[in-house]
């Protein structure tokens, strides 16, 4: 056995699914995990609507992430389609973190985006219990909260269900990150890695550049708009000049929204679209010629093209 053999039979590699509320950091986690960004992040919640795979190494252990759209309490074909990819994330899944934000479970809500969370969050719970299944429970956001506090969040979780270990992190400030990933490459299942060693992720690079100008008319709109609003990479090719071209349709479900994405003289379609090029720019590591239009289409929520063509499946 030549040594890259023998290294190549040790090999580990385990699938993780990340569930949790809309909002708890599942994407901040995943990229955190992965060290790029795979899955894009926003302040909103619903910012991811597909499941996305991250992939990770960690000595002779690959670590497929699943990233996962926020379970919630759906109501268009969309948001059911999102919340039956998030459950479909966990079959086949070796380990399912539920992730929450402890913000969300501190006190008494004061909002109701909070009441939301926690109701989000029980209701997963009940899920888990449902299916049996084990799973870590992730607090997030620690950085927001002190001790006392988090470990009667974590203890409360932890009545409603029999969580297998609880961790405390910052996804976003990679505060015990590390430590969870570690801990995550101990436990995984021996077997042959799913991706080659420089794969960071499963989204074709035309899903990820419309995902890139989403999460830029995300950061812009206000309201109910991001979630009535959809981004499709509609022409990708090579100019005569050997530049890389995008051509890029933002959906948005009513003609009032048409100028709001607009904006004043073009103003807000501008800056999505420069903020959305600069990033491409940089992903791709070569310019990139991007253009966005806008369109109506009223029920694009409804229509299972709409739902494929970023990654979903209109089960009904
Ligand atoms: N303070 C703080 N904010 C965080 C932390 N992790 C994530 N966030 C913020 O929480 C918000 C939501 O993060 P996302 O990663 O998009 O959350 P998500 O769970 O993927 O959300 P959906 O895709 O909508 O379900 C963003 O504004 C993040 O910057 C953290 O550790 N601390
Ligand atoms: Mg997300």
């Amino acid at each position: 056995m030549t040594s890259e053999e023998s290294a190549a039979s040790d090999r580990t590699c385990s699938f993780i699914a990340v569930i949790g509320a809309p909002n708890a950091g599942k994407s901040t986690l995943v990229n955190a995990f992965v060290g790029a960004k795979v899955s894009i992040v926003t302040h909103k919640v619903q910012t991811t609507r597909a499941r996305v795979r991250g992939v990770a190494i960690d000595g002779a252990a690959q670590l497929v992430f699943i990233d996962t759209p926020g379970i919630f309490r759906p109501r268009r074909k969309l948001d059911r389609a999102m919340v039956a990819a998030a459950w479909e994330g966990l079959d086949g899944a070796d380990e399912t973190i539920l992730l929450v934000d402890a913000t969300a479970f501190d006190g008494e809500p004061k909002a109701s985006a909070m009441k939301r969370a926690r109701e989000d969050t029980i209701a997963i719970v009940k899920g888990l219990a449902e299916r049996g299944a084990p799973a870590l429970l992730v607090v997030n956001k620690v950085d927001q909260i002190d001790r006392p506090r988090l470990l009667a969040v974590a203890s409360a979780l932890n009545e409603e269900f029999s969580f297998e270990e609880t961790f405390f992190i910052s996804a976003a400030r990679n505060d015990g990150v590390s430590e969870l990933k570690a801990f995550l490459a101990a436990r995984a299942p021996a077997g042959p890695w799913m991706y080659p060693e420089d794969q960071l992720s499963d989204i074709s690079d035309r899903l990820l550049a419309a995902e890139i100008t989403r999460e830029k008319l995300y950061l812009r709109l206000h309201e109910e708009l991001p979630y009535e609003s959809t981004v499709e990479t509609t022409d990708w090719r090579r100019t005569a000049k050997g530049e890389l071209r995008i051509e890029q349709t933002i959906f948005v479900a009513r003609d009032g929204q048409k100028p709001i994405v607009l904006g004043k003289a073009g103003q807000t379609i501008k800056a999505v679209s420069s903020a959305a090029r600069e990033e491409l720019c940089q992903l791709f590591g070569e310019p990139v010629h991007l253009f966005v239009f806008v369109k109506v289409r009223e029920n694009w929520a409804e229509e299972n093209a709409r739902l494929r063509e970023i990654g979903l499946d209109p089960t009904d």
